[in-house]
């Protein structure tokens, strides 16, 4: 069965799910999206990305054209039609067609496309091993500039700092705020070990506030972590006992090489894996029914 795809309004086929080139989504990056995931037919803190969605448009000024009520039910549904039970769910709100002048009050209808398909997983091995990781050259860009909490199509920020990555063979890439502290990734939040304490990025340093990593912190919490949101150097992840990452793709991954630094004894934690698992668990139960 050809995937169903929610695109402006009706539920199309893939192939005929296609948007104008003058979508300001595609000539400027004006817009928003939101990446979901659903375990065994819950979708994971569904509420938590729709207000994330709907934040990142109202600072944008994009008048999404339904309520979140709505905008939750064409999610679920998107899932539904789609006979997925286990998925990867994509929301985009772009600006729409409008001319090729950047101004956007010249484009009327903001395009709303919702794609529900099955996961592509990361490789277990990267679970197994621990990634390499490297800093970036490309600091994290200023909230004056273009705030990190906006998930926002423009993701030139990350993508440059990826490319170097990639160049460098690292399989992800830290990103420093302007003033020098550890941010998080090109696309997953950082947390450091400590003992019983866990560290991770505060706000104000110009992160996207993750969901994953929100979630992780309630489960730390739960598991009788310290969990703080504070300001820490490369000094600080380079000496940490463990380092791991979070995203709504990743779950939670550990590090093991930072900078050509072994992280604590070169193998993924033990606090990684137990969170890991007790994240796992919360995926079970938490989330809205499909
Ligand atoms: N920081 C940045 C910059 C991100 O893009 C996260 C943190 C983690 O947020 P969540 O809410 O997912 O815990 C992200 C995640 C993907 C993908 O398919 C993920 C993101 C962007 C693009 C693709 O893994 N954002």
């Amino acid at each position: 069965m050809s995937k169903r795809i929610f695109l402006d309004g009706k539920f199309v086929d893939h192939d005929d799910a296609r948007i104008s080139v003058f979508d300001h989504g595609y000539l400027y990056g004006d817009g928003v999206f939101e990446g979901i995931r659903a375990y065994s037919g819950r979708i994971f803190r569904l509420q938590a990305h729709v207000d994330r969605l709907f934040s990142s448009a109202k600072t944008l000024m994009l008048q999404i054209p339904y309520t979140k009520e709505k905008m939750t039910e064409l999610i679920v549904e998107a899932c539904r039609v789609n006979g997925l039970q286990d998925a990867y769910i994509r929301v985009v709100v772009s600006r729409g067609a409008g001319d090729l002048g950047l101004d956007p009050t010249k484009c009327p209808k903001p395009t709303v496309v919702v794609i529900a398909d099955s996961i592509a997983l990361y490789p277990e091995s990267l679970y197994r091993s621990g990634l390499t990781v490297c800093t970036s050259s490309i600091r994290r860009q200023r909230a004056e500039a273009l705030n990190p909490q906006i998930k926002s199509l423009n993701y030139l920020n990350s993508i440059l700092a990826k490319i170097e990555a990639n160049q460098r063979g690292c399989q992800e890439v830290v990103m420093l705020s302007e003033e020098g502290f550890v941010a998080e990734c090109s696309a997953d939040n950082i947390f450091i070990v400590r003992g019983r304490k866990l560290l991770t990025p505060a706000p104000h340093l110009g992160i996207l506030l993750g969901i994953t990593r929100d979630a992780v912190m309630d489960v730390a919490r739960a598991a009788g972590y310290d969990v703080v949101e504070t300001t820490f150097t490369r000094h600080e992840m380079w000496n940490a006992d463990e380092v791991f990452l979070t995203g709504t793709a990743a779950e939670i991954v550990s590090v093991v090489s930072i900078d050509e630094r072994v992280v604590g004894n070169g193998k993924p934690g033990p606090v990684a894996a137990e969170l890991q698992a007790a994240f796992r668990e919360l995926a079970k139960r938490d989330g809205a029914a499909i």
